[in-house]
């Protein structure tokens, strides 16, 4: 019964690409049927006691939630595909969490906040647009096909981008800063895109 609701309630946004007036498998990728691990330097560890996911810049309400708070916020599941810079694709990937306009709502996100880096566990950062990160596609996700997300993707939280290349999504995130200019993250400063658009092959700047 339980999963019959889920189903019905999941979300399936593969269509994203049409925004982006380009194909489902954007230029230069590969589909893949596996998920590949990449990740800087190893898989960090975390302590559920002591983990705590952190909202600070220029909100109204600073946050400071344990995971168990983190997983109260209303939460939906998502069917997206996922395409990483180094050219693979993969489709249908099924994701549980929360959107980041929930987050920002309960935040309160400032009128001069224009930009977001976000922090994760392994000393990774990546950085956005607020606009860009306004959207209900971009989600902190602890569910990966109906199970926890694996430790190696980035669990036990992640951030799912599916309207940019992969790295803009911090695995293992516990902070989100709101920022009133814009900053680069660890690839950004060191190449990558700031852009990251798929379907114009933002891959390198
Ligand atoms: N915290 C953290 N997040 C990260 C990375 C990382 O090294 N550390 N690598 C990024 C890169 S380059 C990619 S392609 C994706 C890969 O996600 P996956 O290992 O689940 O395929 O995670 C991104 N998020
Ligand atoms: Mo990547």
């Amino acid at each position: 019964m339980r999963r019959v609701e889920e189903a019905t309630m999941s979300k399936n946004v593969t269509h994203l690409h049409e925004e982006f007036d380009g194909d489902r498998l954007p230029p230069g990728q590969r589909e893949t049927q596996r998920f590949p691990v990449l990740s800087k330097s190893g898989t960090p560890s975390w302590d559920p006691e002591t983990w705590s996911f952190e909202v600070w810049g220029a909100v109204e309400t600073e946050l400071d939630l344990s995971f168990d708070e983190f997983q109260s916020l209303p939460s939906e599941t998502q069917v997206q595909d996922f395409h990483c810079v180094t050219g693979w694709s993969k489709f249908d990937c099924e994701f549980e969490g929360v959107t980041f306009p929930t987050l920002a709502e309960e935040a309160g996100v400032v009128d001069d906040a224009v930009h977001v880096m976000f922090h994760a566990l392994d000393g990774y950062t990546t950085n956005l647009p607020l606009d860009e990160c306004m959207r209900d596609e971009v989600m902190f996700v602890w569910g990966y096909d109906g199970d926890d997300l694996p430790a190696d993707h980035g669990g036990p939280l992640r951030v799912v981008t599916p309207h940019k290349y992969a790295y803009k999504g911090a695995k293992w995130v516990t902070g989100v800063e709101f920022l009133t200019e814009p900053e680069r993250g660890y690839w950004e400063k060191r190449g990558y895109s700031n852009t990251a658009n798929p379907w114009n092959e933002e891959r390198y700047s």
